[in-house]
Parts: C-alpha cells; structure tokens; sequence
C-alpha cells in the first residue's frame, strides 16, 4: 500500500490530483483510518504493533504529499512567472503631454511681468453686484454708458461682471495708503451680451490694472502700456493712443496696435483699419477714488485694462477668437510649453 501510494504521489501532475490521491489513501474513508479504526478489536499484543505501523505509513504517506505539494506549487509559480515576463527592453508607449491653454499662458506672461514691476496680483468675483460692477465704477443706474456693455443679469442686483474694474473698487477700498502706493492688477474672465465674431467673444479674458499714489500722471502710464506692449509684442510693433471715453478714467485713452496679421495694412482680423484695439485706459476718475474712501485731492493715478485674448491673437496670428474657446487639440497642441 505504502509503494503503491508513494508511487501514486510522485506521479501527480497537478494540485487537483494529488488531493484526490490524499482523500483516497487518508481520507474517512481509506484504508489507513480503516485499519486504524480496526485495531479496537484486535488482542492487546497486537493493537500497539499495528497501531504504530499503520501510523508509520500515515505519516510517510502524508510528508510525501507535502513534498510533492511543494514541488507542484513551485512548478505553478513558474510557469506564471514564465507567462507573466515583463520586456523591459520594449519601447515605452509615449503618455500625452498637455499644455496650458494659450490664454492662460499669455495671463502668466503678463502677471510675471507685471510682478517684476512690483504690482500685486488681486482676484474677485466673476458673479458681481450692480454695485461694484457700476455704481462704484461711476456709472449710475440709467447712465447711457451702461450700454457700452451689454450686461448678462442674474437678479435686479447681480450680474456676470461686464469687466475687471470692479476690482479697483475692491482694491481701493481695502489699500492702506499709509503703507505706500497701490500697484495691483487683476487678471480674468469677464462676459458681455456681444454677438461672437472674430474679434468679439460674449466671454473673454481681461487684465485690469491700478495705480494710485501721490504724484501719478499720463506719462507714468504711457510709459508703462509701452513696456507692455513692446514685452508682448517685441520692439517693432506700434501702439497708437486714441482718446477715448470711460465713465471711470478722465481722460481716458484707448490703444490699439498695430495689426499683426497684414502689417498694419489692413484685413479682416483689423476690420481693414491696419489697428486692433487691445486696451482701454485712463487717470482715474476723483469720483471713482472717493466712492472708495480715497481722497481724490491727495492721491491720483491710473488704470487700464487690456484684453488677453487680444493679445494672444496679435502675438500668433490667430485670426478667429473663437479659436481659444472651441477646444479644437489641434489648434492648442500648436502652442506646447514645458510646465
Ligand atoms: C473696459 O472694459 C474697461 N473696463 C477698460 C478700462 C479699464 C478702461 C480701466 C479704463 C480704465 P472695453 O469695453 O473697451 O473697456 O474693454 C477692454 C478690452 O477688452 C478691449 O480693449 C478689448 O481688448 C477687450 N474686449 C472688449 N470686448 C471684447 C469682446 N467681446 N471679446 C474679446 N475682447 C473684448
């Protein structure tokens, strides 16, 4: 019994077999517990002679089985491992790169200059009050310039913010003079009832910008939108300043540059003006500062705000702003940077 088991045990290939011979020969119902079961009725000489032998051959039986487990087991494992064999010499499947979106970069472009100027970088709201967006901006309910931009209302008091200059309130009135002047700017999406054309978005990015201190004129800002405009767009772009009218800057100025895509000769990006206009600016309106707890009769300044989309569209010669909006990869691919 003993050979032919041990014989049995060698010649299992496989984990199921080897438990169907286990379950044969030391099972409930094999012939080892039969013997075992059997040594009650035998004489008292007998029952320990046959006892230990019966025991003997159990126990052989049953070490063989582990054995033979253990070398089925190992056999398993490697053929996984064999299946499993990782090529580590085959080339890598090269992951997607993203990149942030033009826009975005052409807004880090300019904080990064700006923050090199010594401006601070403020935030607010995209969901802004009547108040903010016109009222502390000196446009009052029912002034006609009220539609200069076309407003998406939420209720009689809230609105999508038309512009950044709201933020000029919010920053005036937090400013502690006392500490030195105010350079700041505010960088953001802002949304008006606009028909969507090339150059017109009913959502776009604008940059505000504010500087208030003692003794700031017209000449610190055309200074300043010179180094802009000569940062962005490299030395032989020209500016143009127009006068203008905003109900928050007196006087007020707007600029245009010099259209990218014709050479200032003119084409559809230029409505065939050879100009693009990319900022509104001005001196700060005394109303604007003494809404906001500033005395207009100590300190003064100037503000702007530029339009990145604009921007971004001179700088590579995208014809359609819609372009930045529709989420096109083949159109944004075109601008990778490394991050
Ligand atoms: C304003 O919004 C003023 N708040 C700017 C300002 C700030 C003036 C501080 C004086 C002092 P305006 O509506 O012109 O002005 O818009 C400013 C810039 O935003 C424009 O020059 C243009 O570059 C951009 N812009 C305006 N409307 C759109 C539009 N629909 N789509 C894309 N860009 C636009």
């Amino acid at each position: 019994l003993k050979d032919q088991g041990l014989q049995d045990i060698q010649a299992a290939d496989n984990q199921q077999k080897l438990n169907d011979i286990r379950v044969k020969l030391l099972g409930k119902k094999g012939p080892i517990t039969e013997v075992l079961r059997g040594l009650k009725d035998l004489s008292n000489e007998e029952r320990p002679q046959v006892g230990s032998f019966a025991n003997k051959i159990k126990g052989d039986l049953s070490s063989a089985i582990d054995d033979q487990l253990k070398v089925l087991d190992q056999k398993t494992l490697q053929r996984r491992l064999a299946h499993e064999t990782i090529d580590v010499t085959l080339p890598g499947r090269p992951a997607p790169v993203g990149t942030p979106h033009i826009l975005n970069q052409t807004i880090d472009d300019l904080e990064e200059l700006f923050i090199g100027l010594g401006y601070e970088v403020i935030d607010g709201p995209e969901v802004e009050t009547d108040h903010y967006n016109f009222e502390m901006m000196n446009i009052p309910r029912n002034h006609p310039a009220r539609d200069m931009q076309d407003t998406f209302y939420i209720t009689h008091d809230l609105l999508m913010r038309t512009h950044t200059s709201p933020n000029q309130a919010r920053s005036l009135e937090k400013h502690d003079f006392s500490k030195g002047p105010l350079k700041m700017i505010s960088p953001g999406r802002v949304y008006r009832r606009d028909n969507d054309d090339a150059t017109h978005s009913h959502q776009f990015n604008q940059l505000e910008g504010l500087v208030i201190d003692k003794h700031v004129t017209m000449a610190d800002l055309k200074g300043t939108l010179e180094v802009v405009a000569r940062h962005v767009f490299g030395e032989e772009r020209e500016i143009r300043l127009r006068p203008s009218y905003f109900p928050f800057t007196e006087p007020s100025i707007e600029v245009d540059i010099s259209c990218f895509a014709c050479g200032g000769k003119g084409c559809r990006v230029c409505k065939y003006t050879g100009w693009i206009e990319v900022l509104g600016a001005g001196m700060v309106h005394p109303n604007v500062l003494s809404r906001a707890g500033v005395d207009p009769q100590v300190y003064g300044g100037f503000a702007f705000g530029l339009g990145p989309d604009r921007f971004a569209m001179l700088k590579y010669g995208v014809n359609d702003i819609r372009e930045f909006y529709q989420n096109d990869l083949r159109f944004l691919h075109q601008f990778q940077r490394e991050v």
